[in-house]
C-alpha cells in the first residue's frame, strides 16, 4: 500500500545508498519512471545496432570486420540485459517491443543518423559510445539494484568500443588526404547528435527532479554533457580534427565553453522526423517478425524439456 510509512521508508533506503530490489516495496511512479527510462535504454541498444551493422560486409579488412561484429554483438547483449532488467518491474517484453513500434517509447534520438563511410564507425565507436560510458559510469551507482549491476558490465564492454572507434579515427587521420577528409567529414556528422545523447538542458528536462530525488540519475543531464566535451575535444585536437564549432573555447578552469545545440534539430528527431527514424523502426520491426519462428522454436524446445524432466 502506498502510505506515508511506506513512502518514508523507502526515501530513507534511497538517502542511505541502499540499492531497491525487484520485491522490495516501491512507488508506483518510481516503478514507471523506471520502466521508460531502462526500456528506452535497451531499445537504443539495439536500434543502435543498425548504423554499425550497415557496415559488417563492408569493413576494409578482415580484422576490422571481426571487431565490428563482436562490438554490434555486444550492443544486442547489452539490450537483453536491459530488458531482462526492465521485465524485474513486472512488463513484459511483448509490450515494451509493441511500445516501440507503436511509437510509444523513444530510444537515442542519436540513431536516427545515416552512416554512410567507413569513418562513421570510428565516429560512432568514439563519440557516441563515448558519450554512453560518461552516462552509464553515472547509472552504475543507479538506486535500482537491477539496472546499476547491468551497467556495470556494460560500461566494461563499451571502453573497448570507444577505444575500436578511435583506433578506426586514428588510423584514418594517419593516412591520406581523402582519407582525413572522410574522418573529419565523419567528426562533423556526430558531434552535435552526440553532444544530444545527454538530453535537454537541465531547465528543460522534466524527468530530472524525480530521478534525482530517487537517485535514479546520479548526474543532471548538463553536467555528463560537459564531462564528455572536456573529454572528447583534447582527444579529436590530439588526432589533429577540427572541433565542428566557431566558438569553443578553452577557460581557466580547464573546461571548454561551446555553442548551443540545434534544440530544434534534437525536439524535430525526437518526433520522428530525423533522416532515419521510419527505416529504423520498419527494419526492427521486421527483424523481429523474421525472429517469430525462432521465438516458437525456443519456447517449444523448453516445453519438451519440461515434459521429460517430469516423467525422469
Ligand atoms: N534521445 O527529462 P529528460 C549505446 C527525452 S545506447 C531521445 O531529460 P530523462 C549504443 C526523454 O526520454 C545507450 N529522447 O529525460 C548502442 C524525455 O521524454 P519522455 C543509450 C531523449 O530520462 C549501440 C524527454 O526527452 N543510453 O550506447 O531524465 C551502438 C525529456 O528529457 C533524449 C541511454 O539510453 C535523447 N537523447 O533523461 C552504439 C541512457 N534525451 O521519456 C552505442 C539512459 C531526452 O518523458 N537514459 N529524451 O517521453 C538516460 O540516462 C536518460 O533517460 C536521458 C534523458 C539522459 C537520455
Amino acid at each position: 500500500m502506498e502510505n506515508a510509512k511506506n513512502l518514508e521508508e523507502f526515501q530513507a533506503k534511497i538517502d542511505a545508498e541502499i540499492k531497491i530490489e525487484p520485491k522490495d516495496w516501491m512507488p508506483e511512479e518510481y516503478r514507471q519512471h523506471l520502466i521508460r527510462q531502462m526500456s528506452q535504454h535497451a531499445h537504443s541498444e539495439v536500434i543502435g545496432m543498425q548504423p554499425e551493422g550497415n557496415w559488417i560486409t563492408r569493413s576494409p579488412s578482415l580484422r576490422a570486420r571481426k571487431i565490428l561484429m563482436a562490438k554490434v554483438q555486444d550492443e544486442g547483449g547489452h539490450g537483453l540485459y536491459l530488458y531482462c532488467a526492465t521485465e524485474t518491474l513486472g512488463v513484459s517484453r511483448e509490450q515494451l517491443i509493441k511500445w516501440l513500434h507503436e511509437g510509444k517509447a523513444k530510444y537515442a534520438s542519436v540513431f536516427n543518423y545515416p552512416s554512410p563511410t567507413w569513418a562513421d564507425m570510428g565516429a560512432i565507436g568514439w563519440l557516441v559510445d563515448g558519450a554512453a560510458i560518461v552516462n552509464q559510469v553515472s547509472l552504475q551507482r543507479t538506486s535500482y539494484g537491477p539496472y546499476s549491476r547491468a551497467m556495470v558490465r556494460i560500461c566494461k564492454e563499451e571502453s573497448f568500443h570507444q577505444r575500436q572507434g578511435y583506433e578506426i579515427m586514428a588510423t584514418l587521420m594517419e593516412g591520406t588526404a581523402e582519407q582525413k577528409k572522410m574522418a573529419q567529414e565523419a567528426f562533423e556528422r556526430w558531434w552535435w547528435p552526440s553532444l544530444m545523447m545527454f538530453g535537454p538542458h537541465d531547465g528543460d528536462s522534466p524527468r530530472s527532479s524525480n530521478a534525482m530525488k530517487w537517485k535514479i540519475k546520479r548526474e543532471t543531464n548538463d553536467d555528463l554533457r560537459q564531462q564528455f566535451i572536456d573529454k572528447t575535444i583534447p582527444q579529436a585536437e590530439l588526432i589533429g580534427l577540427k572541433i565542428p564549432d566557431a566558438n569553443y573555447k578553452l577557460l581557466e578552469n580547464g573546461s571548454y565553453e561551446t555553442s548551443d545545440i540545434d534544440w530544434d534539430e534534437f525536439w524535430n528527431v525526437i518526433k520522428g522526423n530525423g533522416p532515419c527514424n521510419t527505416q529504423r523502426i520498419k527494419q526492427h520491426a521486421a527483424a523481429h517478425d523474421n525472429g517469430q519462428w525462432v521465438r516458437e522454436a525456443a519456447i517449444a524446445y523448453n516445453e519438451k524439456k519440461e515434459q521429460q524432466l517430469k516423467l525422469a
